[in-house]
Parts: C-alpha cells; structure tokens; sequence
C-alpha cells in the first residue's frame, strides 16, 4: 500500500493528541522524578542553580568550563582595582615632585596601559573555549572597577589645598609626605579589598556549584578571619586625616562586588540532541520532545519558520520531508514539546542521532540536563506499521 504525505500528516495528527496524553502523563513522572532527586543531591554532581541571598543575584553558569573562564574574569576585574589604584599613587607621588602625573599613559598607552591590558585579559579569556557568559558586560564591569577607584581620589586625597590635576577626578595633594604615605596605604588596602571580596564570592561559587556550603558569610565577616574584618583593622591602624572615610568606600566596594556575582548566569541557549533507538526499516520516524516551559523556550510556535530554525537534522537522509510542531501540551500558554517528523521513502531513515534542537535558555534558571527532557518516538514502516523504539536526548551543549 502507498502512504501519501496527506495521510501521513493526518495520521501525525492523530498520533499528536494521544501523543500529549502521553507527554502530560510522561511530564507528571519526570516531575515526580526531579523532587525526590534534585541535581543538587548527587555528590560530584554539578550544580547549574540561582546563586544563594548571600551572593545577591547570580545563576551558576550550565557549563562548568564556563564557570571557570568567569572566575578568571572576575578575578582579572577585581585586581584591576589595585593596578588602577597604583597608576593614581604614582600619580600623586609624580605631581609631588612638580613632574607630570603620567596618570593617562599608565592607564591607557595602547601597549602597556592598565586598561587595554586588562581589556586585551578579557579577550584572551573569552578566547578559550567555550568562552564566557554572553549574559554579562565583562569589559564594562572592568571599566566601571576602574571608573570607581577614580572617584574614589576625591575622598583618598580629600586633605590638601592644592587641587590634584584633571586625570584624578577630584582630590588634593596630601599636605605632607607623611599623610601621602597613609592615604596611600589605606588606598592600597582598599584595592586588596577587591580582590579579597571578589575570592570570597568565587570560592563560594565554587562550593556551591558542588554542592557544599558556600561559606560566603564567614569569608568575608568572620570576626577573626574575614576578609572585611581584616580590612577593617587594617584601616583603624593607619592614622588618617579626618576628612578621608574609608568606611564609606568600603560600603561602595562591597555593594559593587556582590552586584558583580550577576556575571554568574545561565546560558543563553541549550541545544538538545535527540537520539532515536529502534530496529527494522523506518520510513516515517517523529519524535515528541517535552521540555521544561519554565527553562526552555523556542520562538515562534507551530510550524512557524523560527521553530523550523531551530531544528537541525542529524539523519543525513537525503529528500525527506520534516514537519515540524513546537506546542503546549498542559494549556498554560508555554511551549512545551518540539515535535518533528521524517517522512523518507527513497532512502530508510536511521536510527541514531535524529535532530538537535536549539532552544533559548530562560533567565535566572539553571541549566537543563538530559534528564530533564522527555521524548516519546513514533515510527513505521513503508506499509505504516508501527515499529517500536524509543528516543532520548543523548547530549545537551550550552551556548554560553
Ligand atoms: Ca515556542
Ligand atoms: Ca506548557
């Protein structure tokens, strides 16, 4: 018996409704299955999640690689502070002595400036595979490091008469060599302020993302050993003038860190490999593919062309035909399963990888593994008898 493409469609129709009873008994189960394992509970599990309250925003990156390439970026940004830092005492010790204060060249000669350095460190790291998160501003972050320990001048050098030159931003030369070296070294302190704080956020994301306490809390305010307790003495230790508060710049780095942990976050698209398993010839395969509505999203609906886009085909059959369906199968106005179709006469389609769906990751939310998705497969043979198989997503890659 010859199958047309029409009644092939109107059977795909049919098969569509029993397939969401079954994707919505299917999604019950999967959900049932997450609650009693959270990917959090797996010891050497990685944990792709919202960052705790302590962190103050923040999604642990879906790629660990990922992760990692922004904690070097994220270090690089806070020990731009204290390069910046040096290029204004310099600076100041410059203007001192009548010479000029090289501010500029120290911060922007093209070849050894702090800023096209720190710039040229950035690009190196997102260079190296799989680079960084494309859901944050890594340069402007670095920038605004930078644009804060210039403001920050107005209140280091606040002691003076002598107005400091254009470059500072503000501020005066310090009365005395002496009072020079203090501001100079509480100003030190405060670079290293960055720094601290910045290691106490990476290692806690670290921790998280393994599953361990994050030990945020103590790191940065442990009476003995926290890195702002330390700070703290530091400051108290060094005889300052009256005008010069550092409790206040230290609020500022503090706020501007915990900020920062939004360079934390999730991808920005996951691209699921789904993998047909069956025996026999198939002439027609579709596979019915359930993702999370609340992670996962594919723009467009139907048969629109910005689903069609998201669908690669992995077959490498030649002149089939696709369909393609993305709909809600549990009515709450979100997409929730990708279905596609093959229809091969000439040539059977294979069993193994059958299409990668590229999908846009939500904000704010972890990453989705494997195991998140659900896949129910239909296919037949050249008659339209149903051979049974099964499919299954057998990678998830993330862009970053
Ligand atoms: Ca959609
Ligand atoms: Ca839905």
């Amino acid at each position: 018996m010859k199958k047309s493409f029409s009644s092939w469609f109107a059977r795909a129709a049919t098969l569509s409704v029993a397939a969401s009873a079954r994707a919505a008994t299917l999604s019950v189960a999967a959900s049932a299955l997450l609650m009693t394992a959270p990917s959090g509970s797996d010891a050497g599990t990685y944990v792709s999640a919202p960052l705790p309250t302590e962190f103050g925003g923040g999604v642990v990156p879906a790629d660990p690689k990922v992760l990692k390439n922004v904690q070097k970026a994220s270090a690089t940004i806070a020990k731009l502070a204290a390069t910046v830092d040096k290029c204004y005492a310099k600076g100041v010790g410059n203007v001192a002595k009548g010479a000029p204060s090289g501010v500029d060249t120290c911060l922007n000669d093209p070849a050894k400036g702090a800023l096209p350095k720190f710039l040229a460190a950035i690009d190196k790291i997102d260079a190296k595979a799989p680079g960084l998160s494309s859901c944050y501003d890594f340069k402007a972050a670095g920038q605004n490091v930078a644009n804060t320990v210039k403001a920050s001048n107005a209140e280091v050098y606040c002691d003076g008469t002598t107005a400091l030159p254009a470059e500072f931003g503000g501020g005066f030369l310090p009365p005395n060599s002496d009072t020079q070296k203090n501001v100079q070294k509480a100003s030190k302190e405060l670079a290293k302020l960055w720094a601290s704080i910045e290691k106490c956020y990476s290692k806690g994301v670290g921790n998280f993302s393994k599953a361990k306490a994050d030990g945020v809390t103590a790191c940065l305010t442990d009476p003995a050993k926290g890195v702002i307790t330390k700070y703290q003495a530091k400051i108290a230790g060094i005889t300052l003038p009256p005008c010069a508060d550092f409790a206040t710049l230290q609020a500022q780095v503090e706020g501007i860190s915990k900020a920062a942990n939004n360079q934390y976050c999730a991808c920005s698209q996951t691209v699921a490999t789904v993998t047909t398993s069956y025996g026999g010839s198939a002439s027609a395969a579709s596979t019915f593919l359930g993702y999370d509505d609340a992670a996962l999203d594919i723009p467009g609906f139907g048969s629109q062309q910005s689903v069609i886009d998201r669908i690669d085909d992995q077959t490498g059959v030649v002149g089939g035909t696709f369909s393609y369906a993305d709909t809600d199968t549990n009515a709450n106005t979100l997409d929730d399963q990708i279905a596609v179709g093959l229809i091969s006469l000439s040539q059977s389609v294979p069993a193994g990888d059958f299409v990668s769906v590229t999908f846009d990751c939500k904000a704010g939310q972890g990453a989705a593994v494997a195991g998140d998705f659900t896949c129910t497969l239909d296919a037949s043979d050249i008659n339209g008898a149903q051979i049974a198989g099964s499919c299954s997503v057998s990678s998830v890659s993330y862009v970053p």
